[in-house]
């Protein structure tokens, strides 16, 4: 009974599954992790020469931490390959399609199977039951429809968990803010720059964003920070959950954040086996360590993915969680390693900045950084607007600045030039918001 479930803060949509002991779900992994190999080894000749050159072959794997000598995977093997070399059955057998758009050269291409896609939505649907999400609650979903994952991910897991959906899409935010307000969903699903366009037209347009009735907010598919959650959180008056995914290992639905805890995103091990390795040496690293997030698919039927380098650098934890799940915990993502700017020797995250601006008395969350060259070296310049309602005169715009550039030095450590824009100077974000231009080659 969807009321029924409605009222139980302890649902889960598979309770059996996501509190399995860590040994078991270690045993089931090593056995799923074996045919996900001989999949990949019989059906992707990509892999058959990988595993052939390195030595290796299913058989010799005797436990999950075997995988360590498989060789990993990066994003050019995919490109290479294009369109299908990477997939281990014919094109006329898949259910779908997906590509990611890339900033430079082809695309991505992802194929799934009928019982890929099932998977898929059975696992979004475990991560929206995780993220407080319960069957009759009405989706309002802005993640972009068509070869982006977010739309038609988060479409299928709300249905599958009983939830209707409102498939808006990305764009037409006025239209969106009406849609809100008079279809009154309680679930938004965006990624949080697009929520935080949301948040931003609705106040202009006179509506009470706060209250209205949403009470969950799934946001994903970019770096963000906990203080821009704190400012969704206070100006939609809902609850943000961080949900992570990618498509080349499926879409959204890797890995989510639970409602009781909203500290690290659990990620479905009985489906994907997480590893952190080192970048530079590729030698992995102990639980806890920081370092690049590398994913094997252990039920993948027309892609199977073998250590699988993602760029994105986060830790695990295997602590038990306060919600009850077993599943370890990939903590927030605060970006990825192609993202990470290196300014005068220190390292530096989009995310970071962005920690430290919003908060900043008179900024706005809306900003832009941009690199270039100063000299021989790396140099990053931020441009943040300032509040509708703050003041705008030369003098208040100057202080501003040299208020958030005080900041950036005493907290993340680099010095930069800042410049406090007009509102409405950065651009909106429709979908995943470019925070960095790089104009240091041009
Ligand atoms: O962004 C899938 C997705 C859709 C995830 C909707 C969540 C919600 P891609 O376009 O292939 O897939 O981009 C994947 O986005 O490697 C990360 O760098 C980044 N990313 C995704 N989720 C998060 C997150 C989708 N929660 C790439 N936090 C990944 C930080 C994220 N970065």
């Amino acid at each position: 009974m969807p009321g029924t479930k409605r009222r139980d803060a302890d649902f889960m949509y598979d309770r059996t599954v996501e509190t399995m002991p860590r040994a078991s779900l270690a045993e089931l992994q090593a056995e799923r992790l074996r045919q996900s190999l001989y999949r990949a080894y019989d059906n992707v000749p990509f892999y058959r020469q990988a595993f052939d050159a390195a030595g290796v072959a299913p058989a010799s794997l005797t436990s999950a931490t075997d995988i360590r000598n498989f060789p990993f995977t990066v994003k050019t093997n995919l490109r290479d390959s294009y369109p299908y070399g990477i997939l281990a059955m014919p094109v006329e057998k898949l259910a779908r399609i997906h590509a990611s758009s890339g900033t430079t050269g082809k695309p991505t291409v992802v194929g799934y199977s009928v019982g890929d896609i099932d998977r898929w939505a059975m696992l979004m649907a475990r991560s929206m039951a995780a993220a407080g999400l319960r069957p009759g609650d009405l989706v309002h979903n802005a993640y972009g429809y068509g070869l982006f994952t977010g739309g038609l991910g988060a479409h299928y897991g709300a249905e599958k968990l009983g939830c209707p959906v409102v498939p808006v899409s990305g764009g037409g935010t006025e239209r969106q803010i009406t849609l809100l307000k008079d279809f009154r969903p309680s679930v938004l699903c965006s990624t949080p720059s697009y929520a935080l366009n949301l948040a931003e037209t609705g106040e202009k347009m006179g509506v009470d964003m706060a209250a209205l009735p949403l009470r969950r907010g799934l946001f994903g598919a970019e770096p963000w920070s906990n203080q821009m959650r704190g400012e969704l959180d206070r100006r939609l008056g809902l609850k943000s959950i961080d949900v992570y995914g990618l498509s080349e290992i499926m879409g959204p639905g890797v890995g989510c954040e639970c409602d009781a805890t909203r500290d690290g995103l659990h990620g479905w091990e009985d489906h994907f086996l997480f590893e952190i390795i080192d970048p530079e040496t590729l030698q992995p690293l102990a639980m806890g360590e920081t370092g690049e997030l590398v994913i094997t698919t252990l039920t993948k039927e027309a892609m199977p993915m073998i250590r699988y380098r993602t760029r994105d650098i986060t830790r695990l934890t295997d602590e038990p969680c306060a919600c009850g799940r077993t599943h370890l915990r990939i903590m927030r993502v605060d970006g990825r390693d192609d993202d990470m700017m290196i300014i005068r020797g220190v390292n530096v995250y989009p995310s970071q900045v962005e920690a430290v601006l919003v908060g900043i008395k008179g900024l706005s969350p809306h900003y832009q950084i941009r690199l270039f060259k100063d000299g021989v070296l790396d140099a990053m310049a931020i441009e943040a607007e300032v509040l509708p309602d703050a003041p705008q005169d030369a003098d208040a715009l100057i202080a501003m600045a040299v208020d958030l550039r005080h900041h950036i030095k005493s907290i993340i450590g680099v010095t930069c030039a800042v410049t406090a824009r007009l509102p409405g100077d950065i651009p909106r974000s429709q979908g995943k918001a470019v925070r960095v231009l790089d104009t240091r080659k041009s």
